[in-house]
């Protein structure tokens, strides 16, 4: 295989407006912000990866992080743990966490996904797996509206894929009003279909004391997020307390901020996000730990590449599919039968429609 040499980063700003606003307890997002990354090597192989920073005006500051990464890493050998490692040490004085994690895990993603095109083979199969279906759920709606438009959105998400499970979004003024809108699209779905319920973080301790047991026995198939990030010892009592499992991860900002939380027994399951655990090399380190400590790991965002790591995920259990980014993609990823489809191409098997990310650029 050859060997490849870091030649450059170009970081591009984008905001793609949404089919459906995302409304959560903490906010509502009506427009997608992505940092598209292109990682060109002097062979003429180029990686490609996104980060999706939630926030439009971070960009800003991100964008020049990835640049300043490129300069940094110029000349090197594209080998994605060796990279990771010097770009997060670049950043100790920094700190680890935030915008720096963000970019260390973008600049992870696109190397990993050059060395794989300059063997040739999909992302899985250089790490060791191959090619073939992923479980899935639809993530792409039941947001925090109305109660009584639920059910019929439910019935259409499930048929976008033939989806096993759906996350629904909870954290409603009343508490009934949640109970109201888990009943009408249990009813609408039938028992087949698994319901993940999430809180995007929205309770306070007191509130998800309360809450969380008026749930405890309408067969979810988890409880995410119940209060803020890294309350880990609210979580653990929470999880000591509930029959539901309680999930968390998506704010895990590197492997060794998920050992903690497995060490302080703040939840059942995990669900790193990729921009936030590290990127590839990331999810592999935490991957490990959960693996050893048996507990079920799902993804969080980005299907594309999780698709791919799933694959080579000892404790693999659901993969977030959301499609989001469909719109920038020339050949955007399918769902069939509740499974997610990877490309047998090269890499993580990511192309720009450029006409579209000219459309929606930032620039
Ligand atoms: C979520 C993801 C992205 C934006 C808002 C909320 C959510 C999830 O926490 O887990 O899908
Ligand atoms: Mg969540």
């Amino acid at each position: 295989m050859q060997a490849l040499t870091l030649k450059g980063i170009r970081a591009r700003p984008v905001v793609v407006k949404l089919k459906r606003p995302i409304t959560v307890r903490i906010a509502t997002i009506t427009d997608w912000p992505l940092v598209l990354i292109d990682l060109y090597t002097e062979e003429g192989i180029t990686g490609r990866s996104y980060v999706g920073p939630y926030v439009a005006n971070s960009m800003r500051y991100l964008v020049p992080a990835l640049h300043d990464l490129g300069e940094l890493l110029k000349g090197r050998r594209i080998a994605p743990f060796e990279l990771h490692d010097a770009a997060r040490k670049s950043l100790h004085f920094v700190g680890y966490e935030g915008m720096s994690m963000i970019a260390v895990s973008g600049l992870d993603m696109a190397a990993w996904d050059a060395l794989a095109k300059a063997a040739n083979i999909p992302l899985c199969t250089i790490l060791g797996g191959t090619v073939g279906p992923v479980k899935a759920y639809n993530s792409n709606g039941l947001w925090l509206v109305e109660p009584a438009k639920l059910p019929e959105e439910a019935l259409r998400l499930r048929d976008e894929g033939k989806f096993g499970g759906l996350k629904i979004r909870l954290g409603r003024d009343r508490p009934r009003d949640d109970m109201a809108a888990i009943e009408g699209v249990r009813k609408a779905v039938g028992d087949e279909v698994r319901l993940m319920a999430d809180y995007n973080q929205g309770l306070t301790f007191n509130e998800a004391l309360e809450r969380c047991p008026m749930l405890d026995d309408l067969g979810l198939s988890w409880i995410e997020e119940p209060v803020v990030y890294d309350n880990y010892d609210g979580c653990a009592r929470l999880a000591d307390q509930l029959k539901t499992p309680i999930q968390i991860g998506e704010n895990f900002y590197g492997p060794r901020e998920m050992h903690k939380a497995l060490q302080s027994k703040a939840c059942d399951y995990v669900m790193p996000d990729f921009m936030r655990i590290g990127g590839v090399t990331g999810w592999l380190r935490a991957a490990a730990i959960a693996g050893a400590a048996g507990v079920p790991m799902s993804t969080h965002l980005y299907p594309e590449v999780g698709a791919h790591v799933m694959r080579v995920t000892e404790t693999a259990h659901w993969l977030e599919w959301q499609d989001w980014t469909d719109v920038l993609l020339e050949e955007p990823y399918k769902v069939k039968d509740g499974m997610i489809q990877i490309p047998d191409r090269p890499g993580a098997g990511i192309a720009w429609d450029e006409a579209a990310v000219k459309l929606y650029s930032l620039n």
